[in-house]
């Protein structure tokens, strides 16, 4: 066995955690003595022990002089728990094997520095780029306490979102709708705009064959005109934001909030910009954002090129047609060099459709 071998075990523990940790990354760590796995475990949510802690309790006293595999620096600060750099230099480790740095700046190194200084050896930048994936709305986040944003869409093979008429349920099959529903799942928060809610009346939770954790529900609706029988006020299991402009009615946001689960942002200005709701939900503390549009909000969205990450879900059927929407809406560009360049990431087939994944260049 090697270094490689032990990273990659705790890899998969902070893979299997991802989407369950916010605002907190998921972080895996492995205990490993003598060749032998002597402890493992997983930051399982934000405001429980994190990775070390579980790793290490479950090792015991056969830690002392075993060495520590973890997906992300162990920290030196002391937040919701102690710091994980000091359990490991109390519990008598003599090596330390870090994927990659935490940018939080109140680590930020010195995890890494802290260990060091006590003698311990630390090994940095095994399997880094894996563990940077799993990091990266973490990373995103951390730097600009605003969520990473993901557009997800799905689509016919000539990019129509819906026929003329706009029907459009359903284009792709039931196994991308599912593998959709992951998505729900493991992030923060889904945002539409308040005409999808007008046409489709969505519900926006994850249902999952094993249940699921529901996103907080987000509508932009500048002049309210979210109906108070829409699933997503009379269906509770999830919260909703709704976001509005200042010239919003305070008796038709009384209205909304008489609803516990129902929360009403209204902006100070008229108009909703996607600056300005990116900046209310990070100070919120979600950390990922799954947009699933309509066109003019996806638009709008790729206008303040305010887009990480874009799934798309592309269906064998043409629908044609000059007015049949396609995935992004809104006043478009002149340039291509104003396009929002990606680079793709995967596609597989799902079903009988087609995924794609792309992130965009420099996030
Ligand atoms: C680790 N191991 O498993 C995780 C770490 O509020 P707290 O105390 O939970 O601290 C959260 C910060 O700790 C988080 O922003 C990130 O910098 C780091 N996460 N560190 O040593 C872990 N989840
Ligand atoms: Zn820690």
């Amino acid at each position: 066995m090697n270094d490689q071998y032990y990273m990659k075990f705790a890899l998969s523990l902070a893979r299997s955690v991802s989407g369950q940790t916010s605002p907190n990354p998921p972080v895996g760590a492995v205990v490993v003595k003598n060749g032998q796995i002597i402890g493992f475990g997983a930051h399982l949510k934000a405001g429980e022990p994190h990775a070390e802690v579980h790793a290490l309790q479950m090792a015991g006293d056969k830690a002392k002089h075993a060495t520590i595999y973890v997906t992300l620096e162990p920290c030196s600060h002391h937040g919701k728990t102690p710091p994980c750099a000091d359990l490991i230099l109390q519990k008598g480790l003599s090596r330390v094997v870090v994927a990659t740095v935490d940018p939080n700046e109140k680590v930020a190194g010195q995890g890494i520095k802290r260990l060091r200084e006590s003698g311990v050896q630390v090994d940095v930048g095994i399997l880094k780029e894996e563990a940077d994936s799993i990091n990266k709305a973490f990373f995103y986040y951390i730097q600009h306490h605003k969520p990473f944003v993901t557009l997800k869409s799905a689509t016919s093979l000539d990019g129509k979102l819906a026929t003329v008429s706009g029907e459009s349920q359903w284009i792709t099959g039931e196994e991308a709708r599912q593998d959709a529903h992951l998505y729900r799942h493991t992030h923060d928060a889904i945002l539409v705009g308040v005409n999808t809610v007008l046409k489709d009346n969505p519900t926006l939770t994850a249902r999952l064959p094993l249940g699921g954790k529901n996103p907080v529900r987000v509508v932009l609706d500048t002049h309210l005109r979210t109906p108070l029988q829409s699933n997503i006020i009379t269906k509770k299991d999830a919260e909703t934001l709704i976001i509005t402009g200042s010239e919003a009615r305070q008796d038709t946001i009384a209205g909304y909030e008489q609803f516990a689960h129902v929360e009403v942002i209204q902006l100070d200005q008229p108009e909703i910009t996607i600056p300005r709701v990116l900046e209310e939900l990070g100070k919120r503390k979600i950390m990922t954002l799954f947009v699933e549009g309509g066109a003019e909000v996806n638009g709008s969205f790729l206008k303040e090129k305010a887009v990480q990450q874009v799934i798309t879900y592309i269906a064998p059927t043409i629908i044609g047609g000059r007015g049949a929407p396609t995935s992004i809406g809104g006043d478009g560009i002149e340039s291509l060099s104003d396009s929002l360049d990606l680079s793709i990431t995967s596609f597989e087939r799902i079903g009988k459709d087609l995924k794609i994944v792309a992130e965009a260049k420099n996030h």
